[in-house]
């Protein structure tokens, strides 16, 4: 095990990055990674984000700091990455990962391969905050309001709010001694889940509104045409977590959004509760996890939506 204490003392230039289309976990780690060297050593490190911050992930305390573009010329002494599971996943950043005198490489991902000079990877932890949260308990060292703030939100946001079944007891007990610390659990919920636009949620009932259900309401699924999205003003992440709304219906055993892209291709998102979709949609060319794939067709909504219900087998 490496000593984060003495690599930090003895490195100047301190580059703390996140991944790409980055999430809570990520922003918190990386924020609260920041507050801490801040805290014990007054050193001020670079933070890197690589593609926008979602609204909801401005509050942390600190992201401010964070900054898109760096030199590309500069050359860290150290480069720490968080919740990064493979290094491409920093894009053009990767040039400060080469170039650094020292890499330490912090995450929870079992596929991680173990990049970097060192690397802290516990596979068991629900999410890198939890990683962090664990190393600062083992060596004692306290976490200010800000950080506790920056760790929570890691862990709820990559338990989907203490749901998921990486939610362990140890995950529980994390979170409250961060609610110790001062993170406030309702305002910290309340800026990541209830801060969805009008249009977002119009959006969402429509399509769910317009669903679909065959086979004794055992496979459900909604189409969305691009009319549907110009029509409310539509962003990329408008269709997120509808499949899953879907699947949360008693009845579902499969359920899927088929997303217009032109007249001959659709992207299509399956979610299910026993049933092993990624093999479905790797008959197109697609894949995913057992419960939550997706994949591609060269083909309208109306021969997709056949192709697919070939393919299923209730
Ligand atoms: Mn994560």
């Amino acid at each position: 095990m490496f000593n984060l204490d003495d690599i930090i003392k003895s490195s100047n230039k301190i580059l703390l990055l996140s991944h790409m289309n980055p999430d809570g976990d990520t922003l918190g780690s990386m924020c609260a990674l920041y507050g801490m060297i801040y805290n014990r050593f007054k050193k001020k490190a670079d933070m890197n984000i690589v593609s926008n911050i979602p609204y909801n992930y401005k509050f942390l305390p600190n992201i401010n700091l964070a900054e898109r573009y760096f030199d590309k010329s500069l050359v860290y002494d150290l480069v720490i990455t968080l919740d990064v599971a493979a290094i491409d996943r920093v894009l053009d950043s990767k040039i400060f990962f080469d170039k650094a005198k020292c890499t330490i490489n912090i995450d929870h991902h079992k596929t991680n391969p173990g990049f970097g000079d060192f690397h802290l990877i516990e596979p068991d932890a629900s999410s890198c905050g939890e990683v962090l949260f664990n190393y600062f308990k083992a060596n004692n060292w306290p976490i200010d309001k800000d950080s506790a703030i920056c760790l929570y939100t890691a862990i709820m946001t990559d338990t989907g709010n203490f749901r998921f079944e990486n939610t362990s007891s140890q995950t529980l007990r994390a979170a409250a001694d961060l609610v110790d610390c001062g993170a406030n659990p309702n305002l910290i919920y309340k800026k990541c889940y209830e801060t969805k636009t009008k249009n977002f949620v119009m959006f969402q009932n429509y399509c769910v509104n317009k669903a679909v259900f065959l086979n004794d309401n055992k496979i459900v699924y909604t189409a969305v045409y691009k009319k549907d999205l110009e029509k409310f003003s539509a962003g990329d992440d408008y269709t997120d977590g509808i499949a899953e709304t879907l699947r949360a219906i008693d009845s579902t055993e499969i359920a899927f959004v088929l997303k217009e892209v032109d007249k001959k291709l659709t992207k299509i998102s399956m979610r299910s509760k026993t049933t092993d979709v990624a093999k479905i949609c790797t008959t197109f060319g697609g894949g995913g996890h057992t419960f939550a794939a997706g994949c591609t067709i060269k083909a309208d909504i109306k021969d997709s939506i056949e192709k697919i219900l070939k393919e299923i087998k209730l």
